[in-house]
């Protein structure tokens, strides 16, 4: 049962939320990369995770300083410029009871990492990957990322001539498994969302709009607050329904859709407009086309597939993680090495 304790409400592991906070944040105040941070917590602290059982994975950037932030009683690995997602891949072979979290940017994951990032995806790595969104390289003072828009302009920068990348679509046709899109500007979507990933089994990408309010906080960017607000478009209301949970609620029959997750949980969709089926993978990719041509801020969960299976459902493992196998366990015999070598000469 959940109560109280001096520090405050304990959830149902008997930890506060303040033990799911990391350091003081050194990054910029107003940093859409801050509002991320605190609703991981707040997903974790709700999900009754507890923080010993996840490991945190980042690359270089103001994004990839993030994970210092959150979770401080977790594990951390803090990789080169763009190598986190391979990174992630060894780490949580080693241990696959753990929960993973991987943190990036924009710059981190769509120009340098574009290629880890594309097979980490094809892998189904089970790992929450959150691209925060910022459409520079705020780490490095501003330069334009790979997912800014053409023509943007920037003080310092000049003019963006380039087509960008949309992290969503190439998460789609990259066959990533779940994929979303949030915008820091909007927490509640962003927290469900990040709970929701958890509970899936395989790589899970959250590409979220993340304004750098220093370099490019602009009202016409199209990764600034203001235009975010103006142009966000959701493409449903969007609950995370833990495993096993009554729902007591009356709803009308119609407006709401459940995705079932592996443990029990639900993600439930209520439909704000035209309908929309998230497994359907040719309208995610419709979707995310349209938005672009019209200029939305297309948000919600884009795409999910609970059937395929993860990367280390591919592989025979052992039920213990690899990283306890003591060294008699992981040594061949003799013989089989006898074996091999007779195969080979
Ligand atoms: C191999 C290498 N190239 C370049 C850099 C310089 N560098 C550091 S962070 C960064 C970009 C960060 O941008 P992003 O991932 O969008 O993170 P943000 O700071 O915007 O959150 C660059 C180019 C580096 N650290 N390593
Ligand atoms: S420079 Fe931009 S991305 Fe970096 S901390 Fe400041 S606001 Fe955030
Ligand atoms: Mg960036």
């Amino acid at each position: 049962m959940a109560g109280k304790s001096p520090q405050g409400k304990v959830n149902l592991v008997n930890l506060t939320k303040s033990d799911y906070r990391g350091a003081p944040s050194t990054l910029c105040q107003g940093c859409g990369h801050n509002s991320i941070a605190s609703q991981i917590i707040a997903a974790c602290y709700e999900m009754n995770i507890i923080p010993e059982n996840v490991v945190k994975f980042s690359g270089i950037g103001c994004s990839s300083k993030s994970p210092t932030y959150f979770l401080g009683r977790s594990f951390g690995f803090n990789g080169l410029h763009g190598r986190m997602p391979p990174l992630a891949t060894g780490a949580m072979f080693g241990d696959t009871s753990l929960l993973g979290i991987g943190l990036s940017g924009d710059g981190d994951t769509a120009s340098i990492g574009m290629g880890h990032f594309k097979h980490v995806m094809r892998r189904n790595l089970p790992l929450v990957y959150i691209v925060e969104n910022n459409g520079v390289y705020g780490l490095t003072k501003g330069q334009f990322s790979a997912t800014a828009e053409i023509g943007l302009s920037l003080k310092k920068q000049g003019t963006n001539l380039y087509m960008p990348v949309d992290i969503a679509a190439e998460a789609v046709a990259s066959n990533a498994t779940f994929v979303a899109r949030s915008f820091a500007g909007d927490p509640k979507q962003v927290k469900e969302l990040i709970k929701a990933a958890f509970s899936h089994k395989g790589i899970a990408i959250l590409d979220i709009i993340s304004p750098c309010v220093s370099f490019n906080n602009r009202e016409d960017s199209h990764h600034s607050y203001k235009w975010g607000k103006l142009h966000e478009s959701a493409l449903h209301e969007l609950s995370y329904v833990p495993p096993k949970e009554e729902i007591m609620v009356e709803y009308e029959k119609g407006e709401l859709k459940d995705v079932e997750m592996h443990d029990g949980s639900l993600i439930r969709l209520r439909k704000l407009g035209k309908d929309y089926d998230p497994t359907d993978r040719a309208a995610a990719l419709r979707a995310l086309e349209e938005a672009n041509k019209n200029q939305e801020l297309l948000t919600g969960l884009i795409y999910i597939d609970t059937s395929h299976p993860s990367l280390f459902d591919m592989y025979d493992l052992p039920d213990e993680a690899l990283n306890r196998l003591t060294p008699d366990r992981i040594r061949p015999t003799k013989e089989s090495i006898d074996k091999i070598n007779a195969l080979m000469f």
